[in-house]
């Protein structure tokens, strides 16, 4: 080995090397390796495998945060920041296997966000898509394009791509979500734009209930013309969620492996809420067991009610209210619920099927 750089010999470096490649011979072939780097080339055939896998190689491993050990986390945060100077006072969820890249899948950004009696997150917009999902707290808003609304735990709320938003805490505790975002996605394919709102917040010019009076009623303004590819209606609150899920369970059978699964949809088109992310409400009734399943999105969970215990790839998590744990793309994972529990998800899958890429298998691998 010469210096850093060089072409590698390490184990490591050829874990993608073509299969019929004789090692034996590379050395032979390494001076002329080191005359093509010179020129900015490359061979492929030690690094072809790497590429093109056989199946999902996901560098994110199965994790679970436990809330109880976290909202520490967040109360010291507090102490030592506030939302004026961090802008967004977030703990990001850091997947054990990707550390320091604030990645808790390859694709997914997580985080959880507290804003406290009387503080104001300053507006700001980007191109990067967020979703919220309240954890605790009461009489906290998001504004998003000059409509306030009110959150509530288990609401799932939406910051559509380059709207401006701002949060504000008008009660008399703290509130926490789960912040949800495709950034990486976003600069994967290097597209992102930021802009801070030259005052803290971004005037109001729609009543609260707007959104929901104009989209979420299966009505739409008759002339209405929707241009964005995100759902009109940016707070699917848990009230009216749960509601359908129990109504549901009433009267069909769980499915084998996703019990009662319901996806949020855009009332505009019948598609995913968001265009970059995937989201879902899942029960799964005392008792239930679900089947081995995998896909190739990955996905983070959010216990809203309830507890069981997951398998996920070898590994079991046991977990209660407002745990988060995370299954890579492509590990297979059973849930068990002790009481009936409620799970909100959300993945990349809705980007893996404008692709043609989404894949899934259900079964025990
Ligand atoms: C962001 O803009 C928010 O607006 C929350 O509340 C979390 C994480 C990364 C980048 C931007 C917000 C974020 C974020």
């Amino acid at each position: 080995m010469k210096s850093d750089g060089d072409v590698h010999h390490e184990a490591s470096a050829l874990a993608g090397i073509v299969s019929s490649v004789n090692l034996a011979a590379e050395p032979g072939r390494m001076d002329f390796y080191e005359r093509a780097r010179g020129r900015n080339l490359a061979p492929l055939w030690r690094v072809l495998h790497g590429l093109v896998t056989e199946q999902p190689a996901p560098r994110a491993i199965p994790a679970l945060w436990r809330y109880a050990e976290v909202r520490p986390y967040l109360m010291e945060a507090c102490k030592l920041i506030s939302t004026e100077e961090a802008e967004r006072r977030v703990m990001v969820l850091e997947n054990p296997g990707l550390p320091g890249e604030s990645r808790i899948t390859q694709s997914l950004f997580a985080g959880l966000q507290i804003i406290l009696p009387g503080e104001i997150a300053p507006a700001h917009k980007h191109v990067a898509s967020a979703l919220r999902f309240i954890i605790e707290g009461h009489n906290a808003y998001t504004a998003v394009a000059g409509e306030r609304t009110m959150m509530e735990p288990g609401d799932f709320v939406i910051t559509p791509s380059m709207t401006w938003h701002d949060h504000g805490n008008e009660s008399d505790a703290p509130m926490v979500w789960l912040d949800g975002l495709d950034m990486h996605i976003v600069n994967l394919l290097c597209a992102s734009f930021r802009e801070g709102y030259p005052g803290k917040v971004h005037p109001l010019d729609r009543p609260e209930g707007a959104a929901m009076a104009e989209a979420g009623q299966n009505l739409l303004p008759v002339d209405a013309k929707y241009s964005s590819q995100t759902s009109p209606i940016f707070n699917y609150p848990y009230r009216r969620t749960r509601e359908a899920l129990d109504q549901l369970a009433r009267f069909r059978a769980a499915d084998p492996h996703h019990a009662y699964k319901m996806k949020y949809i855009n009332p505009v088109n019948g598609g995913w809420a968001m265009p970059t992310m995937s989201t879902w409400m899942q029960l799964i009734p005392k008792g239930f067991n679900t089947a081995a399943y995998r896909s190739t999105d990955s996905a983070v969970f959010t216990v809203v009610e309830g507890s069981g215990r997951s398998k996920i790839g070898a590994e079991s998590f046991d977990w209660g209210p407002h745990d988060i744990f995370v299954v890579p793309s492509w590990v297979a994972h059973e849930h068990a619920a002790s009481s009936d529990a409620v799970l909100f998800i959300y993945s990349d899958r809705v980007v893996q099927e404008k692709l043609d890429i989404w894949r899934e298998e259900k079964g025990n691998q």
